[in-house]
């Protein structure tokens, strides 16, 4: 178990004690003479639904020894300026965190618009309607996580009537064969109008610092009239996975305000297409923005925010078929991760330590806006694998 999972746990040891005294008929199956000690293996005897759970869905029965099971940290990072939090400005749904030539890269969502967003009755062509209408592609760089440098624009606007003339939002990078991809959001009308239906676009670069050429054709369309994904693709999230480009998203079923949460594929063997919705869609019931890594030789999600199965990290060996293995708090939102093997299409994913998420100010009225934090977490598979030691900056 490593010191973090400790220092994590302790709050919760007073629970997990009333846990263990419930169930000390257990402390017989011990040999290491503690009492009301949960054995490490299944009984051999009846146990109820919830001692079969505990046993059968879990990778270990007590969370501190479960590799995929973590709380979370959150930092303020230092290098963003928002105008005293007064609305104008917003930075929100950042991208994974890509290391390059020793810098760490983010992509997210930037506005600074004359006015906080307004609501879609109110909004124009120079006032947003939600705090992601109007926005572009921004990036920033930094050594060691915590402070960031701002660098601009990445992907502009296009004008009308391109994919993304309204907003160009919520994007995510994909290494692929030396050059680079964003994905991202292209809104075509105000988001609010009716739900906040867009497609998925992607512009493409040699280096990470641009230039950004915009594909300007829809990547990832919108499903067919009554089908899941019919009115949005959101939250494009790429991975090399199987020796393909597996892209997970998030659609909102159903019509405003009673939609339901789910997260898709689409898999591809050109970052411009043409993308296959997987059949079994959508693969994850629950969860907002899309965040997943590779882990051993299958794929972690992050699962929070929405649906039943909020607040959990699944694990899918097949990248489809995602289970439960965990169940935690205080999750990250829009969590992106530093995946250091997201491209590598490794068979043997090592985790995640830490990423950027957003918080959003909608407690003030008039000033709703999103800032950027990060979060560490112990995902890793292996907190002594010295690559991954590298990387815990
Ligand atoms: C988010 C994401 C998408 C939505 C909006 C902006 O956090 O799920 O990007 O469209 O909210």
């Amino acid at each position: 178990m490593s010191t973090s999972k400790k220092i994590q746990f302790c709050s919760s040891s007073v629970l997990a004690l009333l846990l263990l005294l419930s169930i000390n008929s257990f402390s017989q199956n011990t040999t290491d003479g503690f009492p009301f000690m949960l054995p490490k293996e299944k009984p051999n005897r009846k146990l109820s639904r919830a001692m079969e759970r505990l046993y059968d869905n879990y990778s270990a029965p007590k969370p501190e020894d479960n590799e995929l099971f973590s709380q979370f940290k959150y930092t303020e990072i230092k290098g963003f300026d928002y105008n005293n939090h007064d609305g104008k400005i917003s930075r929100r749904d950042p991208s994974k965190i890509i290391l390059h030539n020793g810098k760490y890269y983010v992509w997210y969502t930037y506005r600074n618009t004359v006015t906080p967003p307004q609501g879609a009755d109110k909004s124009s062509e120079t006032i947003p309607s939600s705090d992601w209408d109007l926005g572009e592609i921004w990036y920033a760089t930094s050594t060691d996580g915590f402070n960031w440098k701002e660098i601009g624009v990445a992907v502009k606007r296009p004008a009308k009537p391109n994919v993304g003339w309204r907003a160009v939002t919520t994007p995510d990078i994909l290494v692929w064969k030396g050059k680079f991809y964003l994905y991202y959001q292209g809104f075509m009308e105000a988001s609010g109008k009716r739900g906040d239906d867009c497609p998925v676009a992607v512009s493409y670069a040699d280096s990470p610092d641009g230039p950004w050429t915009a594909y300007n054709k829809v990547v990832i369309p919108n499903g067919a009239k009554n089908e899941w994904d019919q009115f949005s693709i959101h939250d494009p999230y790429p991975l090399v996975y199987k020796g393909k480009i597996y892209l997970y998203y998030k659609s909102d079923t159903g019509i405003t305000p009673h939609w339901v949460r789910m997260q898709g594929l689409a898999t591809a063997d050109n970052p411009l297409g043409p993308f296959t919705k997987n059949p079994l869609n959508p693969v994850i019931s629950s969860g907002h923005e899309t965040s997943l890594f590779p882990f051993k030789s299958g794929i972690a999600a992050l699962v929070y925010k929405d649906g039943n199965e909020h607040n959990t990290i699944q694990y899918a060996e097949d990248g489809v078929n995602f289970e439960i293995a965990s169940i935690t708090e205080l999750m990250p939102y829009a969590a992106a991760p530093f995946v250091p093997d997201a491209y590598t299409d490794t068979k043997d994913g090592r985790g995640i330590t830490w990423g950027l998420s957003h918080f959003i100010n909608q407690g003030e009225k008039g000033k709703n806006h999103s800032i950027m934090v990060r979060f560490d977490c112990d995902l890793s598979q292996d907190l002594n694998d010295p690559e991954m030691k590298e990387h815990r900056v």
